[in-house]
Order: C-alpha cells, then sequence, then structure tokens
C-alpha cells in the first residue's frame, strides 16, 4: 500500500524483529517469547492479557496479574524498552471521583489509551456481575476510579484514542456472567466520560470464518490511518475440546466507526506454539495492544494461554494489505444511523 497515512509515534527502541526468511504472514511472533513468564514475581502466578503505551520517553504497563487466590487484579509497571518490565507486586491503589479510596475486588484484560492529556484504563470489573470499568490517570501515580461504563454484563471494553464527532468512543462486547457463548462488538459514545448512549452494532461474529463463529472482542485500542481505524480483535471457536482464540483484523470508518469497510476472513495469528496451545487456559492468543511506530512497525502485546504475556510484530501496510485482499462483506444494512 504506497502513501498510506497513520498516526504513528517516535519509539527509538520499540521491540522488533523483521519478519524471518519463509515467513508469509502478515504478523509474526518474537523469537524470545513469552516475554513474561510464568511467576514472574513473588506471590504472582500469571501476567497476562495486559496493556502497555510508549509516552515521552517512557513505557507504561497495566497488567493483568494473578495472585495465589486466582483473583485477577491490575498492577502497575514500567519497562526501559518495552521487554523487560518492573512490574508492582501490590495492585493497583485506587480514589473514586470524591477522593475516597476505592479498591478493586478484581479487575482484568485491561487496554490503555491516551486521549488528549488523560491515560485511560479500561477493563472488566465487578458490578454485580463483569461489566466495563474506567480509571483515569494524568501521570501513572494518582488513578481515579470514573462511572463504570455499563451496567452488567459486558467484556472487552476498548476506547478510541481521540473523540469522534465531539464525543468519546468506546467499542464493547455484552456478553454474560460466565464464559459467555455468543457475543458481537458494539459502540457507545459520550460527551463526558460518564454518560454513554447513541449505541451502535459494529460486528458480528461468525462471518466466513469458523475461528471466529461463536464470539469476538476488540483487542488493542484502535489505530488511526487514512483508510479507516485498523481494529485488531480476538475471535472465538467452540471445539469439542473447548474454546479457542485468534486474533483477526478490520478496517471502521474514520467518522462513523460502527461502520466495518474491510473484515479479513482469515486468522492474523492463531494459537500454534507451546505457550499459546498450553498453559492455565489452552489455546488462547489474546491481544490487548500495539505500538505503532511512525515508519509503519507494529509491536502487539497479547496474552497467551492465561499464563504468558507474549509479542507479535507486523506493518501497517501489510496488515492493511491483508484485511483489505481477504475481507468479506458481512453485518447488515438495516442498522439505525448506518
Ligand atoms: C475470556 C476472558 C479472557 C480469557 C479468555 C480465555 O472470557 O476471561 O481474559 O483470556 O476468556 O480464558
Amino acid at each position: 500500500m504506497k502513501n498510506l497515512k497513520f498516526k504513528g509515534q517516535n519509539i527509538p527502541n520499540m521491540p522488533w524483529e523483521d519478519r524471518p526468511e519463509g515467513i508469509k504472514s502478515p504478523v509474526w511472533r518474537y523469537s524470545q517469547n513469552p516475554i513474561i513468564k510464568r511467576n514472574p514475581i513473588d506471590k504472582i502466578s500469571r501476567i497476562f492479557n495486559s496493556a502497555v503505551i510508549y509516552d515521552e520517553g517512557r513505557y507504561y504497563g497495566i497488567f493483568r496479574a494473578e495472585n495465589h487466590s486466582t483473583l485477577p487484579k491490575l498492577h502497575f509497571g514500567i519497562s526501559p524498552d518495552g521487554l523487560n518490565w518492573q512490574i508492582e507486586s501490590v495492585p493497583l491503589e485506587l480514589i473514586d471521583e470524591a477522593g475516597r479510596k476505592n479498591n478493586l475486588y478484581y479487575g482484568y484484560d485491561p487496554r490503555l489509551a491516551k486521549v488528549e492529556d488523560k491515560f485511560y484504563i479500561t477493563f472488566c470489573t465487578d458490578f454485580y456481575g463483569p461489566t466495563i470499568g474506567l480509571i483515569e490517570t494524568a501521570d501513572f501515580k494518582t488513578f481515579v476510579r470514573r462511572e463504570n461504563v455499563y451496567i452488567p454484563f459486558n467484556r472487552n471494553g476498548v476506547l478510541f484514542p481521540r473523540r469522534i464527532n465531539g464525543n468519546y468512543q468506546i467499542l464493547s462486547r455484552p456478553s454474560d456472567n460466565g464464559h459467555t457463548p455468543f457475543g458481537d462488538i458494539f459502540l457507545s459514545e459520550s460527551p463526558d466520560l460518564t454518560y454513554w448512549g447513541r449505541h451502535r452494532h459494529v460486528m458480528e461474529r461468525g462471518g466466513t470464518g469458523w475461528w471466529q463463529g461463536l464470539k469476538i472482542g476488540a483487542g488493542p485500542n484502535p489505530i488511526e490511518t487514512d483508510i479507516g481505524w485498523l481494529l485488531l480483535y480476538h475471535g472465538v471457536t467452540n471445539t469439542c475440546n473447548g474454546y479457542v482464540y485468534s486474533m483477526g483484523g478490520a478496517v471502521l470508518d474514520i467518522n462513523q466507526p460502527s461502520k466495518v469497510l474491510y473484515r479479513s476472513k482469515y486468522y492474523l495469528l492463531t494459537p500454534e506454539l507451546d505457550y499459546e496451545v498450553a498453559g492455565f487456559v489452552a489455546n488462547v492468543v489474546f491481544p490487548c495492544s500495539a505500538l505503532l511506530h511512525q515508519d509503519g512497525r507494529m509491536t502487539i502485546y497479547y496474552g497467551a494461554a492465561d499464563t504468558y504475556t507474549a509479542l507479535a510484530f507486523s506493518r501497517i501496510d501489510l496488515i492493511l494489505d491483508f484485511i483489505i485482499e481477504n475481507s468479506e462483506r458481512v453485518g447488515s444494512d438495516h442498522e439505525i444511523g448506518k
């Protein structure tokens, strides 16, 4: 793809490896995966499905860490290079909007976005069942818990990195209280991050690939290009041995992101290597963050088998070409507002 315009960052030491000879896939794995292994810090057994951001020379991470109670909590970490992480051994301390202490019973599958001058963590939390929580921070020192975005049940809340048509925008996947055997991606918007509405359907499970036949959920925060928003997501299939989580890709309209322009019928990454096919939950590839360099290189952080944190690489032009070439027409034309 020539003359593609996109919003990349200047990240001098972004984790990176060129595509190995002989590999044709638009996404390839880091040869030293996983970057976070089992029992990475005292009393924490597994860190996976975690979010990373690069801002003004520093890497910050919000990690899904499970201690020996197996309850997931959000932990803060920093890194000099995006590979070696210093992760706090205790969960994030939060205050509510009135300044009172407010700590989470559980928090998992965080995403991390910078919108204007603040960072926002969206994640799954408990509110009489799982739903989407929201934390705001300006400095990664004070973390303010905002109102939950939804009533239960909902998962995979993922913010866009800027307002669109004046409003904040969030993707989500309404769910149930268990291991949800269904699920499409929806969009909601808000003028103030408190009141959410104008809900739209974005993408349905299925399409023409069984790998995404059961449910789908947004992955990393969408990436802006002049073709549209690149959305990486997870797609799940139900087999006789349980669920299998792969990564897929789609492109959403820049001004009306409930409109899907392209969606690949093929997965971009599926569990193949030992650290993806075996672990606490077998066969899970779960992308939560992507860094995009201004030269087009992409580094994707994904959870592997609910046990490890791993990296994969791509290039923005390569991934978009693949999605467009292998795109299929899905979704309906009779939605309100489409
Ligand atoms: C989902 C979430 C993810 C997890 C996946 C596979 O419902 O809980 O955090 O990776 O199941 O276990």
